[in-house]
């Protein structure tokens, strides 16, 4: 291993000048080209095993697997420690912390002095999106984390390939990190370094850069994801005329083979990636739904008005405690083997296991943070963050487009919330300008509400900490796709989590969902019959849907349609301390929409239910 570049596998010159100035910076012991190779992956792998950091996993129950526990400190991302550092703090916006980027690099000038002592320097160029599509971006991420290397060799293209693609001056999105824990010599490492003091994940935008120091998680690490893919590739959008958006894609495919795309978002805890990989109910025989990606959506309008999607991952990083048979039998299948597991519980034959796994809680158990547990003893097995991390290509419902260099064609946008009341099963936007709003105010009912009318926590589009500029400039970013092109995809929102009087759910969710895409897919056709026009926008009746297979009455139907006046109105008077927050800035279209609303409610029944 070599601490100079004179080896290094690439005649990038940018790149060749970044590495031998972080390297100068944090001074570590080695630097390490990865070539994305099945054997560096074992290597690492078994390096890990070694250090106490990797537990490696019964090799007949879950091959080529292993599972790791964090820090307890370290278990999520730090949305207080993000930052958006723009000249301007009003380009960062109100729901963005903002720091002056001069400021913010003499901070992390003097965090990452000799932060890497002790330990050796990753350098990991990694493609968004299969290499070589025109809607993918490259990227090079210098980690010291060896977890992080085998992370992203799973999330992303990652290795050689994309060095030779870079060629000489090819260009690519810099992204430091370090765990922020060097080692004095002799000093003995531990299983999951990171600095308990201080954690900044940091994007520059105007220089479309990326800097993370602290931790060694999920989206504060794997910089391709949260920070490139959506903070940073935002912004690209942007400014280029296309869309990184936090939404999953998948296809509908008919019995007669006819396939159709959606891009959907949702706040965190509606089960997205359930979703992304549902398995339609009886009723739906010889439908399918194929995944295409269950997180970030790259979209890129084409001169014809279509939009054209990728997912800019390779694999899938998910919430693990509630992922079962019954919820998702596509993810548990995905995950049977070449899997890590963060922060589960380590059964006794040397498995995982997690909350609502299965319907048995197994007698024992080691918990996430490696003490014994038992069903009686008070605490969860596996973190509530536990993640599984495994190849999208493992997926039994993946789309066999899912890396199609050019992408895949949206027909529909879908917004959803977690919401108990108010909001129908579902509706259409009028138009595209109403869609925009409608995905602005979004949001899901803030857990655990005392009594009355819980309050909505704001999700404008689920990317309220993702987005890297001003959420208002985003959304006349959406607006204005709109005045530049015709036939653009519908909007929807929908609702799973409707409450009845007794607070029960009033939706089966889960495959039956498939009901309400059906219906989604027959408009998008033209083949759904008329629809009928509500206060919110256009909405299925209930002859509109197929209920083979489900026992659910025009009474059942009517509850989970209809719009109570005054919440309504309180909904829409809600809304604006949203929009407050943004001052001039906010799109005037934003608040006409808010008012129109307003107007139509005023016009409507105190219930207002289809005919
Ligand atoms: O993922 C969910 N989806 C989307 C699936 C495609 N979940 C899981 C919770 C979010 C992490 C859901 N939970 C969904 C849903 O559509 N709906 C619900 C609410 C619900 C929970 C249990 C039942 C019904 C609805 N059980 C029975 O009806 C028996
Ligand atoms: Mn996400």
């Amino acid at each position: 291993m070599e601490q100079d570049v004179s080896n290094a596998p690439t005649t990038n010159r940018k790149l060749l000048r970044w590495v031998e100035e972080v390297a100068s910076k944090c001074k570590p012991d080695n630097i390490y080209w990865c070539d994305g190779s099945q054997e560096e992956y074992d290597r690492l792998c078994a390096e890990m095993v070694a250090q106490g950091t990797f537990i490696k996993l019964n090799e007949q129950k879950r091959p080529n697997s292993y599972l790791c526990r964090s820090d307890p400190a370290d278990v999520a991302r730090v949305e207080d420690r993000t930052f958006i550092c723009t000249e301007r703090r009003e380009d960062a916006g109100p729901t963005n912390n903002w720091m002056d980027p001069k400021e913010m690099k003499a901070i992390l000038d003097r965090l990452l002095d000799g932060c890497m002592r002790g330990r050796t320097l990753y350098v990991v160029p990694f493609s968004m999106g299969p290499l070589g599509s025109d809607i993918s971006h490259i990227g090079v991420e210098l980690t010291d984390s060896p977890y992080v290397v085998v992370s992203m060799r799973l999330m992303t293209r990652m290795g050689s390939a994309v060095l030779k693609h870079l060629g000489e001056d090819g260009s690519f999105v810099p992204c430091l990190h370090s765990v922020g824990m060097p080692l004095e010599p002799g000093q003995p490492d531990v299983a999951w370094p990171c600095n308990g003091e201080n954690k900044y994940i940091v994007h520059f935008p105007e220089q479309h850069s990326i800097v993370s120091y602290g931790s060694g998680y999920g989206g504060n690490a794997l910089l391709g994801k949260k920070c490139f893919a959506l903070r940073i590739a935002s912004d690209l959008g942007r400014k280029q005329g296309w869309l990184a958006e936090h939404m999953l894609i998948l296809g509908v495919e008919s019995p007669e083979g006819e396939r159709t795309y959606v891009a959907a978002a949702f706040p965190s805890a509606c089960g997205k990636t359930n979703f992304a990989m549902l398995v339609p109910p009886e009723g739906f025989e010889g439908w399918k739904i194929r995944t295409v990606g269950d997180d970030i959506a790259w979209i890129k309008p084409q001169a014809d008005g279509t939009l054209r999607a990728i997912n800019p991952e390779a694999g899938f990083f998910g919430v693990a405690p509630g992922t079962s048979l019954k919820s998702n039998p596509n993810a548990m299948r995905t995950l049977e083997r070449n899997a890590i597991f963060t922060n589960c519980a380590l059964t006794d034959d040397g498995d995982v296991w997690w909350e609502g796994m299965t319907d048995e809680v197994p007698a024992h158990l080691i918990d996430w943070q490696g003490k014994d547990w038992t069903p009686d003893c008070g605490r969860k097995a596996a973190h509530p963050n536990a993640r599984f991390t495994a190849p999208a290509g493992q997926c039994p419902s993946i789309d066999p487009a899912w890396e199609s260099p050019a992408g895949v064609p949206i027909s529909a946008f879908i917004f959803g919330g977690r919401l108990s009341r108010t909001f129908p099963l579902v509706f259409e936007a009028f138009d595209w300008r109403q869609g925009v709003y409608w995905a602005a105010t979004m949001g899901s009912e803030a857990t655990a509400a005392a009594v009355g009318q819980a309050a909505i926590r704001r999700d404008p589009f689920a990317m309220l900490p993702f987005c890297g500029y001003n959420m208002a400039d985003y959304w006349q970013h959406w607006l204005e796709l709109g005045d530049c092109y015709q036939n653009l995809p519908r909007i929807y929102r929908v609702n799973w989590f409707r409450k009845d009087e007794d607070g029960r759910f009033a939706w089966p969710g889960f495959g039956h969902n498939m009901r309400v895409l059906k219906w989604i897919v027959d408009r998008v056709h033209g083949r759904a019959p008329e629809p009928v026009s509500s206060p919110f926008g256009y909405m299925p009746r209930y002859e509109d849907l197929n209920w083979e297979g489900l026992d659910f009455s025009k009474e059942q139907f009517r509850r989970i349609m209809d719009i109570d006046r005054g919440e309504a109105v309180a909904e829409a008077e809600d809304q604006e301390k949203l929009f407050s927050e943004f001052g001039p800035r906010l799109p005037d279209e934003m608040e006409r929409e808010r008012q129109r609303l307003l107007e139509r409610l005023k016009e409507s029944p105190a219930v207002w239910q289809a005919a």
